[in-house]
């Protein structure tokens, strides 16, 4: 898009940088109140305090952020492009104040006013531009590059409505709309000068000169442009500042005034509706494909605008696109960017004219792809019709595409089943693209999210890409953020650790290492144990102010927060917790360990059977807590509405960390990694990254229990049922009963009917498979928690022994050994 005309300034130059003592930040906060706010500071309501004090952080991101971008600009060094449909960022402000180091001279400054640094950082709605862990991750990895000082720009959509808020009404989950840009956001700034336009629909034209090849040119039938918003993502010490693009969709022209002046006052707005929907709102489903045209519609979209953008800043740089993929990395987090691949090819093909071959050499060299989930209900496929009517000249690049990997797949002796595997194309289906396989032919590099992930990818849905390609995959297992997922949601701990091993662990989070011996020490075990508590009195209160439960903060906090999905098992917890009721009416004269059971999480909106785990455990809960025959010893909490902010209070007050998927289907786990580093011990399976954390706290230190993937598979093959486990284990099948006969849902007694049956037909989440080994390591934790010498000592192991588990880690593996960029590079 045209640019706008620079002005030749004289004698402007950017203002010295700000001061930070708390004497400045206070007048300029005032002074923000007055002339940004328009209040006068007497007036001034808890939200303009929020705002102020966010500009006045702002302005210092400000000097670091030209600092960082005039850096990257002069080394030419090459810059590393994050594509992700979702970022999952919570709030921004402490986040900002931690990395600045402002956290003292800000606090002291606000308290001048008798305002409370904590209280206003709590106003601050989240960003909550992402569903589950994959968006998660992507925050973590945009923060993690500023820190380790890599030159990255995450790119994405400014959904208008974020994840959904839920509420639960009579047990049940509702969803209501989430509305975080209603006050304004002053992160964000608005590039109008980086607006692009996005086609779709149309048709192709081919033009043919004489000895040349054919050209073709894409004309669309509708245009949208996308704006570009800028979010500062500021790096640890805020030595650098990165920039997060996400792009909003806006008509090209904002009314038909032909329409209008005709009398069709709604007709006159259809196009600029039609437009803006593409980033109205995120889909609210994980690993599952929502498969709509409006999805596809917004994947393109992004994709678009991002390529667009960084060949505009190539060009800007270089004289052509020769070098793209020297300068140039782009990441494809998971599959939904995944047509960028036939868009650069489109773009270097028919718009900058290079010959196939060399246009797929670069980009193959510039792409990597990134895969999140083996659920084959979250695999993405278009049917060929959508796809060919909304991007036709795409869906020609991805026959062609096809044709090549064909030929050379024959070329190396494939044969028509294993053609047929790795085809762009689906032909079983009705004839649908693979994003998948379009995503891997078009990267130079693939990569699994933890090492058994990464294994299953090159046995299953990728075993035959991986034949033709074998040094295609590698692993880069997830990690989490020391600085969001320690320091700041646990200052207790992070103060426990300064005082006993220094602050090296601040910049090097490996250095917890240092942290082990003191398991050994009583009197540091003490401080850790009571630092737990005081985190757990505060999640305490948190339920008591929201939902009136009293919990006790001496039991044992088990808590099992994430999406609410059939694979992560929340129902085997709720199973066990009904036989754990079961067994302390039966037994009251036994030494029961006083537990609090706590769930959190969301499901999508068109997910029964979830939706139906979600009401299961608010029926339980309001058997069990109300039921005086149990006294305190079990209690059970679904808190609403789980988001980053909640998460940040729940991983410091956790005992027991739930990570119980069946194996073989988690693809890594970003939530057992929080809680692991804030001292919980994990029970789970061999599943995901649990297997390194297993590998790195020591097998002392966590319970896994249950079948291992390959026994889960096995089991598949032989269409296991769970009747005749049922049947053998009184436990199970008394707590199964109990639902089936309507205990927990007297008003209405078949509701969770079909949830018991497909227990007794086919297990296939191997709940009932796993029931008596996930009980048995239950009762052992019970044991262990009345020896708190020895649960204390496992738990500092853990946080000491979790520092490999940083995002710092994996983002320094991503840049040496896939994008060759940063520090790091080779
Ligand atoms: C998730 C996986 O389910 C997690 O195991 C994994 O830790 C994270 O991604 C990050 O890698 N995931 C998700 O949140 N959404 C998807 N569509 C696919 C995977």
């Amino acid at each position: 898009m045209s640019a706008t005309p620079k002005i030749e300034p004289i004698g402007a130059k950017v203002p010295e940088p700000r001061q930070n003592d708390p004497d400045t930040l206070a007048r300029q906060i005032v002074e923000k109140l007055t002339y940004s706010i328009c209040k006068h500071p007497e007036q001034a309501r808890k939200y303009d305090w929020l705002r102020a004090t966010t500009l006045v952080v702002r302005d210092r991101i400000i000097d670091h952020w030209f600092r960082s971008t005039d850096k990257i600009r002069e080394s030419k060094d090459k810059r590393v492009y994050y594509l992700s449909m979702e970022f999952l960022i919570g709030r921004l402000l402490r986040d900002a104040i931690n990395n600045l180091q402002l956290t003292g001279p800000i606090r002291e400054a606000l308290k001048r006013y008798n305002v409370e640094l904590d209280m206003v950082e709590l106003l601050e709605p989240d960003a909550a531009l992402g569903n589950g862990g994959l968006g998660r991750l992507a925050a973590c990895f945009m923060e993690s590059m500023a820190s380790t000082g890599v030159p990255g720009v995450g790119y994405g959509i400014r959904y208008v409505h974020g994840f959904f808020r839920q509420e639960i009404a009579e047990g049940a989950q509702v969803e209501l709309p989430e509305t975080w840009l209603v006050h304004g956001n002053p992160w964000e700034f608005e590039r109008r000068d980086s607006t692009y336009e996005i086609g779709f629909g149309g048709k192709v034209v081919t033009q043919q000169e004489p000895g040349k090849p054919p050209r073709h040119v894409w004309r669309p039938a509708e245009r949208v442009l996308a704006v570009a918003f800028d979010t500062p993502i500021v790096g640890w010490r805020g030595e650098q500042v990165n920039t997060l693009r996400l792009w909003s969709a806006q008509a090209v022209d904002p009314i038909l005034l032909d329409a209008f002046n005709s009398g069709d006052h709604i007709g006159a707005l259809v196009e600029s509706n039609k437009a803006e929907a593409i980033t109205r709102v995120l889909y609210p489903a994980d690993s599952h494909q929502a498969g709509q045209e409006l999805r596809l519609r917004q994947e393109y979209f992004f994709s678009a605008a991002s390529l667009q953008d960084i060949i505009r800043r190539h060009l800007g740089e270089n004289a052509s696109l020769d070098n793209l993929a020297d300068k140039v990395a782009i990441q494809l987090n998971d599959t939904h960017p995944a047509v960028s691949v036939a868009e650069l090819m489109r773009l270097l093909v028919d718009v900058h004219g290079y010959e196939w071959g060399k246009a797929w050499e670069i980009t193959r060299a510039t792409f990597g792809y990134t895969n999140h989930t083996l659920l084959p209900e979250a695999l993405e496929h278009w049917p060929i019709n959508l796809f060919e009517r909304l991007l036709p000249r795409q869906m020609q690049i991805i026959y062609q595409i096809n044709a090549d990997i064909i030929r050379e797949a024959s070329q190396t002796g494939f044969d028509g089943g294993q053609i047929s595997a790795i085809s762009l194309i689906d032909e079983g289906n009705g004839r649908r693209v693979r994003m998948g396989q379009l995503a891997f032919v078009g990267s130079h590099a693939v990569n699994g999210v933890s090492a058994l992930h990464t294994e299953l990818m090159k046995e299953t849905v990728f075993r035959n890409l991986h034949e033709l390609y074998p040094d295609r995959i590698q692993n880069k297992t997830n990690g989490v953020t020391p600085r969001r997922w320690l320091m700041e949601c646990n200052p207790g701990l992070t103060g426990l650790l300064t005082e006993a091993i220094g602050p090296g662990f601040l910049d090097d989070i490996e250095k917890l290492g240092d942290a082990d011996t003191l398991a050994g020490d009583a009197a540091f075990r003490e401080r850790f144990a009571a630092m737990k508590r005081a985190n757990k009195a505060r999640l305490a209160d948190l339920i008591s102010d929201r939902l009136a439960i009293t919990i006790d903060p001496d039991a044992i906090f088990d808590i099992q927060v994430k999406r609410i999905h059939e694979y992560k098992r929340q129902f085997l917890n709720i199973i066990e917790a009904i036989a754990l009721y079961n067994q302390i009416r039966a037994h009251p004269e036994k030494d029961w360990t006083p537990r609090v059971k706590i769930f959190a999480g969301k499901a999508a909106p068109s997910y029964v059977q979830a939706k139906e785990i979600i009401h299961l455990a608010n029926d339980v809960a309001r058997v069990v807590n109300s039921d005086p025959s149990v006294r305190d010893l079990l209690k059970i909490v679904f808190i609403p509405n789980y988001n980053v902010s909640l998460a940040e209070i729940i991983m410091p007050a956790a005992d027991l960390s739930e990570q119980i998927s069946t194996a073989g289907l988690e693809a890594s786990g970003t939530g057992n990694m929080k809680f692991a580093l804030n001292g919980a011990l994990t029970i789970g399976t061999l599943d995901g990254a649990n297997v390194e954390m297993l590998d790195h706290v020591g097998e002392d230190n966590i319970f896994i229990f249950g079948l291992t993937a390959d026994e889960v598979a096995q089991r598949r093959r032989e269409t296991h049922s769970g009747r005749s486990i049922i049947d053998r284990t009184p436990l199970l099948r008394e707590a199964l009963d109990a639902i089936s006969a309507g205990v927990f849902a007297p008003e209405s007694p078949a509701r969770y009917h079909s949830l018991v049956s497909n227990l007794y037909n086919n297990d296939w989440w191997m709940i009932c498979a796993d029931f008596e080994a996930y009980w048995n390591t239950q009762r052992n934790l019970d044991g262990l928690f009345l020896t708190q010498n020895e649960w204390q000592s496992k738990a500092i192991h853990n946080t000491a022994r979790m520092g490999w588990f940083s995002s710092d880690r994996s983002i320094r593996e991503y840049a040496r050994d896939i994008w060759q960029a940063g520090p790091g590079k080779v």
